[in-house]
């Protein structure tokens, strides 16, 4: 068990009785209140199989209104909660560490309305990411975030962990894109904030409290999201290059080039390739090069966005900046590309163990950091790997081996933290800090932050109960 390896003490919370089972069953009945081990296992286990927890118990409301009882009873009972959505998280922040309770959000899957003159979708907090975005595009519309777990990600997780994704370069973080949010407190009580204005300065904007909180501080139980115009055409192009240098020319390029329509800049170094390549056996339509990128064009008018696109491999091509290329429009085409990128996370669990690290950096330092640590590890790993949304400054630098060691674990950590705070990097871009990476926050956070943070949380969940043992450090 999780709490074992990581050596963690359980806080001083309730077990799960009888009484508080029945509690459960009378308000939602007996299939919406899961017991079982072998039924709780996919949700007492993280994605990449990492941490894992011993719940009892797992409750899935349909409406806020049965949230705000499942929490007020669980704090006024001292019983810890777990929220979960898709439970897709990567830093063990969506499984219990104990026998927390875990509220799932798997039933909160109603979209409330979208509005289609300002481009608004507000829906509860399970929607699946992937089915919500073919409902918007119904109308014309697309959800501004993307991932690899889109088919099976919560939208409310998504908002919890403040998930930036594929296309963040062109559609930004979503501190941006979520107009509302409804959340409930740990006592139960509801903090409606689901403004669907764009504009809304009328005191602080407290929604900001609960995206990237990562289930502290509250329950998402409903979103308004601000949705951009579908795009009509889409272009796709893959990269071959034989250095980091130009990789980081060939983005610049593809800024003051490509501009307005540059909607991704993704990439792959060679050690991810022959990973998703060797453990899937997804085929590249390119040959062996040190780094690829993909580079992805939305806009308007798919003969002037693909004109642009043909212009700039060539261009870049011909100045000897990219080795080779390729550029797809059709869907089944751009989807085998895609692959080769989104599924590397899932490739990387094939070779045994992951220890994963999601780290923000200055470009210059970008690749730096996956050489020196390659060196550092030699060959006590399987796998030194980096790749990400360059785009975004975010690398994924992620180590394998065939299964869990301490002492590689204690020679990743904290000498990759270290090295990313000296150049004031951040240790967790995207992913969160969860249950994996709390104790690191200071080497992101000054002590002043740790303290309000933590000042933050008494106030708005005074007894604890909310996802203990993520985020803020012991
Ligand atoms: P969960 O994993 O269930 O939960 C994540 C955290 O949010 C937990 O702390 C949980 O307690 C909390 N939480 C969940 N729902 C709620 C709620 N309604 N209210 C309050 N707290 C809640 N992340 C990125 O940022 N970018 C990527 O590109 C990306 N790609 C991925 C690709 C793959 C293949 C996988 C497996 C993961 C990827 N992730 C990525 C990580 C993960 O998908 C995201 O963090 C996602 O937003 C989590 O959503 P979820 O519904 O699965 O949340
Ligand atoms: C991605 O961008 C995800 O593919 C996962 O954020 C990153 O596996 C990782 O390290
Ligand atoms: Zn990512």
């Amino acid at each position: 068990l999780t709490s074992k390896r990581y050596n963690v003490q359980r806080g001083k919370f309730s077990a799960v009785s009888e009484h508080d089972l029945k509690f459960f069953q009378e308000l939602l009945g007996s299939h919406r209140t899961v017991l079982g081990e072998e039924e709780l296992e996919g949700h007492n286990t993280d994605w990449l199989g990492t941490v894992r927890g011993a719940s009892s118990v797992l409750l899935k409301p349909k409406t806020t209104e049965e949230v705000s009882a499942i929490l007020s009873y669980c704090d006024q009972h001292q019983l810890a909660v777990c929220p979960q959505g898709g439970n897709t998280g990567l830093v063990g922040g969506s499984v219990p560490v104990f026998d927390e309770v875990i509220v799932s959000t798997a039933l909160m899957n109603q979209v409330e309305s979208v509005d289609t003159w300002s481009g608004v979708v507000t829906c509860q907090a399970g929607c699946i990411l992937e089915a919500l975005d073919q409902h918007v595009a119904e109308y014309g519309l697309m959800i501004p975030l993307d991932l690899g777990a889109k088919g099976s990600c919560h939208i409310g997780g998504n908002v919890s962990t403040n998930a930036g994704g594929l296309r963040l370069l062109r559609y930004g973080s979503l501190h941006g894109s979520v107009l509302g949010v409804e959340a409930v407190l740990a006592s139960g009580e509801v903090v409606n904030c689901l403004s669907a204005m764009k504009k809304d300065n009328t005191g602080y904007d407290l929604k900001h409290l609960f995206i990237g909180s990562e289930g502290t501080l509250g329950l998402v139980t409903k979103v308004a999201i601000n949705c951009p115009p579908r795009p009509a055409a889409v272009s796709l192009a893959f990269l071959g290059l034989q250095s980091f240098d130009n990789v980081l020319k060939t983005f610049k390029a593809a800024k003051d080039q490509l501009g307005e329509i540059l909607s991704s800049c993704e990439f792959i170094d060679q050690s991810s390739m022959e990973c998703v390549e060797g453990n899937l056996k997804i085929k590249s339509p390119l040959d062996e090069y040190p780094y690829y990128m993909l580079l992805e064009t939305s806009g308007s008018n798919g003969d002037h966005d693909e004109e642009k696109l043909n212009n700039f491999l060539e261009s870049t091509l011909g100045s000897g900046l990219v080795s080779d290329g390729t550029v797809a429009t059709e869907p089944s085409k751009m989807a085998n590309i895609w692959a080769l990128r989104e599924r590397i996370a899932e490739a990387l669990i094939l070779d045994g163990y992951t220890y994963k690290y999601d780290i923000s950096l200055p470009l210059p330092h970008f690749y730096k950091l996956v050489e020196d640590m390659r060196e550092h590890l030699g060959s006590n790993v399987v796998r030194c790997c980096g790749y990400g949304h360059v785009g975004d400054g975010n690398l994924h630098l992620n180590f394998t081996s065939r299964q869990y060691e301490k002492e590689i674990l204690e020679r990743i950590e904290p000498a990759v933290y270290e090295w990313t705070s000296q150049v004031n990097g951040s240790i967790s871009a995207e992913h969160g800090l969860g249950f994996k990476k709390r104790n690191y926050i200071h080497y992101s956070k000054s002590l002043g932050a740790i303290n309000l943070m933590k000042q933050m949380k008494k106030l708005m969940d005074p007894n604890g109960i909310l996802n203990p043992y993520k985020v803020l450090p012991d």
